[in-house]
């Protein structure tokens, strides 16, 4: 096992990790910008260093900072975290030359997963469903235009280096797809420096719905259910739950056991999330993520599986602990993201929260790192804290949420809490109808106005 592990991030998850590692009995390292000093990760962590200046580009992206930071402290194994440099196979690469242990997939498959083209061909290799469209990259408007007749239109392009909705222009006709590539393909160079760009049948009203894995990097690998993500607001996910209320037992196992498959054939190593899009009872694959996810907790609910206890044990070498088998699936959860932004203009609200009261309860989990007096800085995203609510039925847990909401206080800034107290009231959220648009509907027509 790691003797200790630095955390190259900040938040909630830098503070998720560091209970991980005291549970493992691993001492830990936090490192900070200056605007974070008083962050309460600082504070949990067993030593602290600072690495940089507010500017996530001076700080938590700074790589001979951290490394430097392992260096001073005796480090032996970082962990990312997400976002910042979580999917940087480049990084990976460095720690590993340093003979630190990146806490993460292996460079490899960080780096196929990250050119979405490559994305798709490992996934169709593999067996794994995937959107009909172009086999690669398309090179011309003729060959573009032939596929496109193929599929059928409307087509979307997208950037083979993009991902999380970046890069992406939907196509109706032949004459629109000549335009929506040279716009994708410029939008894309200058964006990432790379014009490749890739072909898709347009899904029209699909659910986002993503399947977590664990591996061990030994071909042993399971998946632990799905969560369904539908629920976004310009590709920010607000509303995550699981099991989605689109499956049932039989579709969650296939395509489950689909995806396990492909990780032991990758000999895929740490957690990761294979996306889909899920339209008419079908499942294409999109992209893969090879980091935690900010809503891994829906997933520790049902299944009671600690991911970073386990995503740290594989990454120093032990086996799964788990067959498919062993996995049960209790229940239904709900991960409610509660920003510090405006409820209906959803513009950012840093500042000074002066009062805090977490909501708490059976069933209700709060994972954040504000307290009461901490002044939330304008320099990273604005998750102030994720409200996780789990039951024996949906029915259940959507009554503990509406409880939890009512008793979550955050006072001094504005956040999301109000949208949330409004959903749970929504007839299409209450029988789990809606879809990747549903939201952007709901607020377009004023849901929070009233
Ligand atoms: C799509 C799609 C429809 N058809 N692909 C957006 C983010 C990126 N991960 C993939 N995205 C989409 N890909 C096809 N072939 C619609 C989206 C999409 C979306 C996907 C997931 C969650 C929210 C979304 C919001 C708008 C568009």
């Amino acid at each position: 096992m790691f003797d200790k592990i630095l955390i190259a991030n900040r938040g909630e998850i830098a503070m998720r990790v560091i209970r991980a590692c005291k549970e493992l009995g691993i001492p830990t390292v936090a490192v900070h910008s200056t605007a974070d000093a008083e962050a309460m990760h600082v504070r949990f962590a067993d030593e602290s260093v600072c690495i940089g200046p507010a500017a996530a580009k001076d700080s938590y992206l700074n790589v001979p900072a951290i490394l430097a930071a392992c260096e001073i402290t005796g480090a032996d194994a970082v962990h990312p975290g997400y976002g910042f440099l979580s999917e940087n196979a480049r990084f990976a690469e460095i720690l590993n030359d340093h003979n630190i242990d990146f806490i993460g997939p292996k460079a490899e498959h960080i780096r196929t997963m990250g050119d979405k083209i490559e994305a798709k061909r490992t996934a169709r290799r593999l067996g794994i469903p995937v959107v009909p469209g172009s086999e690669g990259g398309v090179s011309s408007d003729v060959e573009a235009i032939r596929i496109a007749r193929e599929i059928g239109f409307p087509v979307l392009v997208k950037a083979a280096a993009g991902g999380g909705g970046r890069g992406m222009k939907v196509a109706k006709s032949a004459e629109e797809l000549s335009s929506a590539l040279s716009t994708a393909r410029a939008e894309a160079k200058a964006a990432f420096g790379d014009d490749a760009v890739y072909l898709e049948k347009y899904l029209t009203k699909p659910r986002h719905i993503e399947i977590q894995v664990l591996g061990d990097g030994k071909g042993n690998a399971v998946h632990l259910g799905e969560r369904d993500c539908s629920l976004q607001r310009r590709h920010q996910k607000v509303w995550e739950e699981g099991p989605s209320p689109a499956l049932n037992a039989g579709v969650r196992d296939k395509i489950g056991e689909t995806v396990a498959k492909a990780m032991r054939e990758l000999s895929y190593l740490g957690v990761g999330t294979v996306e889909f899009l899920f339209e008419d009872g079908e499942f294409y694959f999109i992209e893969m993520n090879t980091r935690i996810q900010v809503e891994h907790p829906v997933t520790e609910m049902i299944t009671d599986i600690d991911l970073i206890f386990e995503q740290i044990r594989v990454a120093a070498g032990a086996t799964l602990a788990m067959k498919q088998s062993d996995i049960e699936f209790r229940g239904h959860a709900i991960e409610c993201r509660i920003n510090a932004e405006n409820p209906v203009s959803f513009r950012p609200s840093p500042g000074k929260i002066v009062h805090y009261h977490p909501a708490g309860g059976l069933g209700v989990r709060m994972d954040s790192a504000v307290y009461q007096g901490y002044t939330i800085p304008p320099f990273y995203d604005s998750l102030v804290g994720k409200l996780i609510v789990h039951g024996k039925s949906r029915q259940e847990c959507l009554m503990r949420l509406k409880r939890a909401l009512d008793e979550l206080v955050v006072d001094g800034i504005d956040t999301t809490a109000p949208l949330f107290r409004a959903l749970v009231r929504e007839k299409d959220i209450i029988d789990g109808n809606y879809h990747i648009h549903w939201l952007e509907h709901f607020l377009a027509q004023g849901g929070m106005d009233d």
